[in-house]
C-alpha cells in the first residue's frame, strides 16, 4: 500500500522503528492495542521493514476478494518453513504440492470421513473425563489449557494417523508437545524481531535448542510413518492412508514420502494447537457466565437425553453450544492473523493503492471487535450474536477465524465437530467454577491460549 496514507504509532526510533515500547512476548496483543488507537489500517515499522495491518471490516472484505488477493506466507508462517516446508499450511500458492495435497486430502474432511472419526473422538474424550474425575476426586482444580492440548493432540494423532501419544498417561507433556511449543515460540520470537537482531538477542543456545526441537519433531513423525509403511496393512482410510496411498483423481500423481512427512507434521501441529485454545477460551467464558452455561446444559440434556455416548448426528444439533464456541472464537480467534497479497496492482478499499506483490496482515481480534459490525460493546461475551437471524443481518467476511478463500482452514469441520462434542460432554458431566483471583491472561506462541486457566469442577447430579 502507499505507506504515506497509512497511520503509524507517533514515536519512532531511528534504526529500530516501532520496536521499542512493544511487548515482544505478546506481539499480537500489542498490535491489537495499537490498532484500536490507529484505526482500520495502520503500519508498524520493524527495523527497516514496514508491516501493514488491517482490522476494519470493510477493508478485510475487500482483501477477501479472491480475484485480486491471495494467501501470503508472511514471516510468522515462513518461520515454520524449516519444519513444514511445502506442507499444506506453509506452502506458497505456486508450489505444486499445495494443489496436489489439497485435492488428495480434501475427502479426508468430508462429512463421511468426519463421521468415521467420531468414535475415536469419543474415546479420547473419555480419557479426558477419566482424568478430570480423578482430579475432582483428589480435590484439585483442572489445568484447562494443558488438558485441552492433550485431548486435541490425541484426537488428531488417533484419527489422522492411528497413533497414540499416551498424553493422559503421562505426568509431563509428551516430548513432541514440548518440542513443538519450543519451536513455535522460537519461530515467533524470530518473527517479532527479524534479522540479525533476533540472532543476537536469541543467542546461540536458543538456536541449538530449536535445532534439537526440530530433530525431535522430525524423528517422531518418521516413526509414525515408518510404523504404518512397515505395517503394510491399509489403515482404516485415515489421513495417513490417504497421504500414502491415494493418487490425485485427475493426474494420478502421489505425494512423495518427504512431502508426507511434512503433511504429518503440519496436521499434528495445525490440527491441535488452535482447537485446544478454542476449547480453553470457551470453558473460560462458560465458567464466567453461569447463565450461558445453564442454557448450554439445558440444550445438551434436551438434545442428547440419556444416551451414554452421543452419535455423530447429535453433535451438530447442539446449536447453542456451537454459538458459545463461535463467540469464543470471535473474541479470541486462536489463529489470530493471516496475510493477503495483491495479485495485481490494485486499490485497497478504493483508497490505498497496492502494487502487485504487496501484502497486509488481517488482525482478527480487531476485525472481530469492529464496532460498525459488532455494536458498541464488542468486548461483551454474548453467544446470541450468532443466532441465525443476527448472522444473516451482517455482511460477509466479518467473522474469519478459519481464514478465507482457497487457503482457508481445511480442518474447520473437524475442529468444530471435536470442540462441540467435547464441550457437550463436559457440560453434561460437570459444573465449572472459576477461581476468583484469575484474570484472563492470553499467551502467544503464534496461537493464543488462556494462560494459567484452572477451573474447579463439580460433578453434576446424575440425570433422572
Ligand atoms: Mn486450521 C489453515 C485456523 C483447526 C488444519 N487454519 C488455517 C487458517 C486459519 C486456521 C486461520 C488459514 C491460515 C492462513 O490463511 O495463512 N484452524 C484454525 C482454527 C482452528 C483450526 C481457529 C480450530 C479452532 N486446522 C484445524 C484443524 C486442522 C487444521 C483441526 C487439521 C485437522 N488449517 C489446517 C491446514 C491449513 C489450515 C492444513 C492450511 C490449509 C491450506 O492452506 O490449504
Amino acid at each position: 500500500p502507499r505507506l504515506d496514507l497509512i497511520p503509524h504509532p507517533p514515536r519512532r526510533v531511528p534504526l529500530l522503528g516501532d520496536v521499542l515500547g512493544t511487548d515482544r512476548s505478546r506481539p499480537l496483543q500489542d498490535t491489537v492495542r495499537r490498532g484500536s488507537e490507529l484505526g482500520p489500517i495502520f503500519r508498524r515499522k520493524v527495523l527497516s521493514f514496514e508491516l501493514v495491518f488491517v482490522g476494519g471490516a470493510e477493508l478485510v472484505a475487500d482483501l477477501s476478494d479472491e480475484s485480486r488477493f491471495a494467501k501470503h506466507v508472511a514471516p510468522g508462517i515462513a518461520a515454520l518453513r524449516p519444519l513444514a516446508k511445502d506442507g499444506l499450511f506453509t506452502a506458497h500458492n505456486h508450489e505444486p504440492n499445495w494443489q496436489l495435497a489439497h485435492d488428495v486430502l480434501a475427502p479426508g474432511f468430508s462429512r463421511e470421513a468426519m463421521a468415521g472419526y467420531h468414535r475415536a473422538m469419543l474415546d479420547v474424550a473419555d480419557r479426558l473425563t477419566g482424568h478430570w474425575d480423578a482430579e475432582l476426586a483428589a480435590g484439585r482444580p483442572v489445568d484447562v489449557p494443558g488438558d485441552m492440548t492433550k485431548l486435541t493432540l490425541e484426537t488428531i494423532a488417533r484419527t489422522g494417523f492411528g497413533h497414540d501419544f499416551g498424553s493422559f498417561e503421562r505426568a509431563r507433556p509428551h516430548p513432541f508437545v514440548d518440542a513443538m511449543v519450543g519451536y513455535l515460540s522460537y519461530a515467533q520470537r524470530r518473527t517479532a524481531l527479524p534479522g540479525p537482531l533476533a540472532g543476537l538477542l536469541g543467542g546461540r543456545a536458543a538456536g541449538r535448542r530449536a535445532a534439537r526441537d526440530l530433530a525431535l519433531l522430525n524423528d517422531t513423525v518418521d516413526e509414525v510413518v515408518r510404523a504404518r509403511v512397515a505395517d503394510g496393512r491399509p489403515g482404516d482410510g485415515d489421513l495417513l492412508d490417504r497421504m500414502l496411498r491415494t493418487a490425485h483423481p485427475g493426474t494420478g500423481e502421489r505425494l512423495s514420502l518427504d512431502n508426507v512427512r511434512r503433511q504429518v507434521i503440519t496436521f499434528l501441529v495445525a490440527g491441535h494447537e488452535t482447537t485446544s485454545g478454542a476449547l480453553s477460551f470457551a470453558l473460560h467464558y462458560l465458567s464466567l457466565h453461569p447463565e450461558v452455561a445453564a442454557r448450554a446444559r439445558e440444550e445438551v440434556d434436551r438434545v442428547w437425553g440419556d444416551v451414554p455416548s452421543p452419535g455423530y448426528e447429535q453433535v451438530a444439533k447442539l446449536r447453542y453450544v456451537r454459538r458459545v464456541l463461535d463467540e469464543s472464537l470471535r473474541l479470541w480467534p486462536t489463529a489470530p492473523a493471516f496475510a493477503r497479497v495483491a495479485l495485481e496492482d490494485t486499490v485497497l478499499g478504493g483508497t490505498h493503492p497496492m502494487r502487485r506483490g504487496a501484502w497486509a496482515l488481517v488482525v482478527l481480534p480487531l476485525l472481530h471487535r469492529d464496532p460498525a459490525v459488532w455494536g458498541p460493546d464488542p468486548e461483551r461475551f454474548d453467544p446470541d450474536r450468532f443466532e441465525a437471524a443476527a448472522v444473516r443481518g451482517r455482511p460477509a467476511h466479518v467473522f474469519k477465524p478459519f481464514g478465507t478463500g482457497a487457503r482457508a482452514c481445511i480442518g474447520r469441520q473437524f475442529a468444530l465437530h471435536e470442540a462441540t462434542l467435547v464441550l457437550g460432554l463436559l457440560l453434561r458431566r460437570y459444573e465449572f467454577t472459576p477461581r476468583p483471583e484469575y484474570r484472563l491472561s492470553v499467551s502467544e506462541r503464534l496461537t493464543l491460549m488462556p494462560e494459567g486457566l484452572r477451573l474447579r469442577l463439580e460433578r453434576r447430579a446424575p440425570r433422572p
